[in-house]
C-alpha cells in the first residue's frame, strides 16, 4: 500500500485516478466473434467454446440431469445461506417497487407512470478464478420481482465441461433453467443477437473480464441495454481512532482477493491507525489463499493521513468509490455529507461482505467513479417506466391554448392542428 501523508488538494485529481486500461485494441477481435455468432449461431458457441475454454461441450444448455447432480453436490449448510441471502435480496428489492400514482395536472388532464418489466433479459456470471453464484442471486432476484419473462444465463463451463454447481442450485432456485455454457465476447454475441438456443435479449447484465465488458459495450451501441459499465471492484474505507484495525485491513483484503486491478484505499486522521492497518494487512495477507491477487491489488493501493474527517469526505466523494466504509465514530453526522458512492458501510460491524453476500442490497455497483452519476442494479433496472395520460374534452379546453401557443412558436402547425381540430369539435356542441 503506497503510504501518503497530508497530500495537498493539487495532488487529489491524481489520486483519485483509476489505473486506465485501453480496451479499444481488443474491439477488432470481439468484432470477428460477433460475426462468427451471427453467421453460424450455436456452431460458433461450440466452436469458440472450445478455442477459448478449452472445452469440447455435447450440448450448449446445461440438462435435467446436470441441475439435479448439482442439487446434490452443494452441501445443505450452502444451500440454506443461499437461500438466507435470497430472502434478504427479495425482501430489500420488493419494497424498492414503485406504486402508480395518478395525478391531476390541471382538472381533466391526468397523467401517470407504470413500471413494466423487460421481457427478456440475459445473465452473464463470470466462471475464472471464483464461481459467483451470489451475483446470480443479485441479479435473479430483481429480474424475479420486476416480472421479466425470459432469464437466459450464461456462464463459462469448466474444462470438463460442466457448470458450477452452486451457480446452477442457485440458478433453480430463481427458476431459471435456460444455463447456457458460453462465456467471453461470443455470449454477449449471442444473447444480443440470438441464436438456435440462446434467445436474443433487450438487456444484458453481469460482470465480466475485458473482452465481456468491450463487448457489452459494443452491443450497447446497437440498441441492446447493458447494466453498467464496469471496471475492477473498489472499496474506500474512511477510518479514525475508534477503527479496529484489524478490522479495516480484514475489509481491505476482502476487496482486494478479487483481482490484481482491484482498488483499495484507506483515508484516516490517525497516524497510529495507519500504522497499525499497515501490520495488519501483512499478518492477515500472509495467510489467504488467494494472496497473489490481493497483493498485486495492494501495490496499486493507497493508504492516505489527512487532517479530519470532512477532508476525508470531500475526497471521497472526488473519489466516488463502488463501496465505501465509514469506520469512524459519529458515522451519523457524516452521512448528508456524502454525495458520491456506490453504496456505503457503516460502523465497525457492517463489513463490505454483508453486502457483497446477504444484507438484502444489491452488489452489482458504479465503478471507476460512475458512482458520481450512476446508481447501483436495482429493481429499476429490470423495468422500464412508461407514462400515460387521460385528457377529457374539458381538460383539452383547459390545456389547448398553451399547447397551441406553444406549437406556434415552434413553427409546427401540424402539433398545433391535432389540438385546434379537437377543440372546434368540443366546442361545437
Ligand atoms: N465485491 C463484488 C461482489 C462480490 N464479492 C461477489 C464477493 N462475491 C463487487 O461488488
Ligand atoms: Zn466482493
Amino acid at each position: 500500500m503506497r503510504k501518503i501523508i497530508n497530500p495537498k488538494k493539487e495532488q487529489w485529481l491524481e489520486l483519485v485516478k483509476r489505473p486506465t486500461k485501453n480496451l479499444e485494441e481488443l474491439e477488432q477481435g470481439i468484432l470477428e466473434t460477433f460475426k462468427l455468432v451471427k453467421e453460424q449461431g450455436d456452431a460458433a458457441l461450440l466452436q469458440l467454446a472450445e478455442k477459448y475454454d478449452d472445452v469440447k461441450l455435447q450440448g450448449l444448455l446445461a440438462t435435467e440431469e446436470e441441475f439435479a447432480e448439482a442439487e446434490s453436490k452443494v452441501s445443505a449448510e450452502l444451500k440454506e445461506a443461499i437461500l438466507q441471502a435470497y430472502s434478504n435480496i427479495q425482501v430489500f428489492h420488493t419494497q424498492q417497487a414503485e406504486h402508480v400514482k395518478q395525478t391531476e395536472t390541471m382538472p381533466g388532464v391526468t397523467c401517470w407512470r407504470k413500471s413494466v418489466a423487460i421481457e427478456k433479459v440475459g445473465l452473464y456470471i463470470p466462471g475464472g478464478t471464483a464461481p459467483l453464484f451470489s451475483t446470480l442471486l443479485m441479479l435473479g432476484v430483481p429480474a424475479r420481482i420486476a416480472g421479466c419473462k425470459e432469464l437466459v444465463l450464461c456462464t463459462p463451463p469448466a474444462k470438463d465441461g460442466t457448470v458450477h454447481p452452486a451457480i446452477l442450485y442457485t440458478a433453480s432456485v430463481l427458476g431459471v433453467y435456460r444455463v447456457v455454457k458460453a462465456g467471453g465476447a461470443q455470449a454477449v454475441a449471442a444473447l444480443a443477437f440470438g441464436t438456435e438456443t440462446v434467445p436474443a435479449v433487450y438487456k444484458i447484465f453481469g460482470p465480466g473480464n475485458q473482452y465481456v465488458t468491450v463487448a457489452k459495450q459494443l452491443v450497447s451501441k446497437s440498441g441492446v441495454a447493458i447494466d453498467l459499465p464496469a471496471g475492477p471492484s473498489e472499496v474506500l474505507v474512511m477510518a479514525d481512532d475508534s477503527a479496529n484495525p484489524a478490522f479495516v485491513a480484514a475489509d481491505l483484503l476482502s476487496q482486494a482477493e478479487h483481482g490484481a486491478d482491484s482498488q483499495v484505499v484507506l483515508l484516516t486522521n490517525s497516524e497510529k491507525l495507519l500504522d497499525k492497518v499497515e501490520q495488519e494487512l501483512e499478518a492477515q495477507l500472509a495467510v489467504l489463499p488467494r494472496k497473489e491477487f490481493a497483493q498485486k491489488a495492494l501495490d496499486n493501493s493507497l493508504g492516505i493521513l489527512m487532517e479530519s474527517v470532512a477532508e476525508m469526505m470531500d475526497f471521497s466523494n472526488l473519489y466516488a468509490p463502488e463501496h465505501l466504509i465509514l469506520s469512524i465514530l459519529n458515522f451519523e453526522e457524516a452521512l448528508d455529507s456524502i454525495t458520491n458512492a456506490g453504496s456505503v458501510f457503516l460502523g465497525n460491524y457492517s463489513p463490505e461482505s454483508a453486502g457483497d453476500y446477504a444484507s438484502g442490497t444489491n452488489h452489482t455497483l458504479p465503478t471507476n467513479g460512475y458512482a458520481r452519476a450512476y446508481s447501483g442494479v436495482s429493481l429499476d433496472s429490470f423495468v422500464k417506466k412508461i407514462t400515460f395520460q387521460y385528457i377529457t374534452p374539458e381538460g383539452l379546453q383547459q390545456i389547448g391554448s398553451t399547447i397551441e401557443t406553444m406549437a406556434a412558436a415552434e413553427g409546427l402547425e401540424a402539433h398545433k392542428n391535432a389540438v385546434s381540430i379537437r377543440l372546434k369539435e368540443v366546442n361545437r356542441v
